[in-house]
């Protein structure tokens, strides 16, 4: 079986850390990984299958100089688009994790339980993009349902944790609880979010645009209808909330057709990647910390609207470090060797 030269971009962040670990424990067919990041962490390390690999500077001949044929991009948006190029130009396929190329005619957006025949169009640019994490745990769980009844509008309001904002925001958040425990919550510092995360909520994730939503929102809107090939109606509300790992999205979904909870529960168990926790009477119901280092998303709280038949509630929890980014590009990069090589 070949063996690819893979490189990983932002491999000390957050998400590329979590690529190294999937990418090991897929054993996915690497013969040489290449660590890159900026020039503050060139000559750390990072570790990969018991080796410790010396991070190397990204420049624009990293990927010629190694001969890259997969590229997984998380360092960014402004360094994709400034390197991704670079990447394609050594022929290299990218799969690129930043919102950047998302919406870009010309580049596959790709959630692999969702629309896996998209993989197909990569060549147009050498560009495959990953979608924003909120957007890929909730696709995965309305495509099926949009299959079975005809999704009409969505509307979804997102509980965030802190690692979608990073290593730092991560960071910001434990140096605040350590902080309200020694009596000093006044003094610490918030960079990364508007405003203190800890022991609070922000209904602000990415800028606000001139329409009253946030970027944030707005991707979900954009990246639903271009996943699922159709114009689907959609509100979303982002809140980032005191939580390191896993996002949890309420989401409320009107169909074409009357739905039946109990059903839509046995629509949902069959689709790829999806686990069903919905027993409430034994408060078993998806939450961040059980869905955390898990590669699947987790449903329940599904039931019925009180006034109309065509309405059904439920709750969606998913890892966003795996599911929402690295496990994904990961799935892509595998369903794309499977489709090259089947050419
Ligand atoms: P992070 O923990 O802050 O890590 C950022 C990584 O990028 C580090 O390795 C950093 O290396 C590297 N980097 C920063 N500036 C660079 C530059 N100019 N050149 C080369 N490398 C550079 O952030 P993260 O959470 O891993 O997220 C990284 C990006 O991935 C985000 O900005 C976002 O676009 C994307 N993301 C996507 C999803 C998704 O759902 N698809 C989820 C989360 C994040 P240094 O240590 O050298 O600075
Ligand atoms: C930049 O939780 C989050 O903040 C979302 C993850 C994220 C993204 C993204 O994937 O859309 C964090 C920072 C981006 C971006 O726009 O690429």
């Amino acid at each position: 079986m070949k063996k690819y030269t893979v490189a990983v971009v932002g491999a000390n962040g957050a998400v590329g850390e979590e690529m190294l670990e999937i990418l090991e424990e897929v054993d996915f067919p690497i013969s040489k990984l290449v660590p890159l990041a900026s020039a503050r962490s060139a000559g750390k390390t990072v570790e990969f299958k018991g080796e410790e690999l010396t991070i190397e500077e990204l420049t624009e001949e990293s990927f010629a100089k190694h001969n890259v044929e997969i590229a997984l991009f998380s360092a960014g948006g402004s360094v994709s688009a400034k390197f991704a190029p670079f990447a394609v130009e050594a022929g290299a396929v990218v799969i690129d994790n930043t919102s950047h190329f998302r919406m870009d005619e010309d580049v596959p957006l790709v959630v692999p339980e969702v629309n896996p025949e998209d993989i197909a169009l990569w060549e147009k640019k050498g560009i495959i993009a990953n979608p924003n994490c909120s957007t890929i745990q909730m696709v995965q769980a309305l495509k099926p349902l949009d299959t079975a009844y005809g999704i009409k509008r969505v509307d979804v309001a997102t509980y965030q944790a802190t690692s979608g904002a990073g290593k730092s925001a991560m960071d910001e958040l434990v140096n605040q609880m350590q902080a309200f425990f020694a009596f000093k919550l006044d003094d610490a510092e918030h960079k990364a979010f508007a405003h203190q995360i800890a022991l609070n909520v922000i209904p602000q994730i990415d800028k606000f645009m001139d329409n009253g939503f946030t970027k944030e929102e707005m991707k979900m809107v954009n990246e639903t209808s271009k996943i699922m090939h159709k114009n689907i109606a959609l509100a979303a509300t982002c809140v980032r909330v005191p939580v390191l790992r896993g996002h949890s999205e309420a989401v409320t979904v009107t169909f074409e057709q009357e739905v039946d909870a109990a059903k839509a529960k046995e629509v949902l168990q069959g689709a790829p990647n999806i686990v069903i926790e919905d027993d409430p009477q034994n408060a078993i119901y998806p939450m961040p910390f059980l869905a955390t280092g898990k590669d699947e998303t987790f449903v329940g709280r599904i039931r019925n609207d009180v006034f109309d038949k065509h309405i059904l509630h439920m709750f969606v929890v998913a890892d966003n470090l795996r599911v929402g980014a690295a496990t994904n590009a990961v799935r892509i990069a595998q369903k794309w060797i499977e489709m090259e090589e089947a050419k």
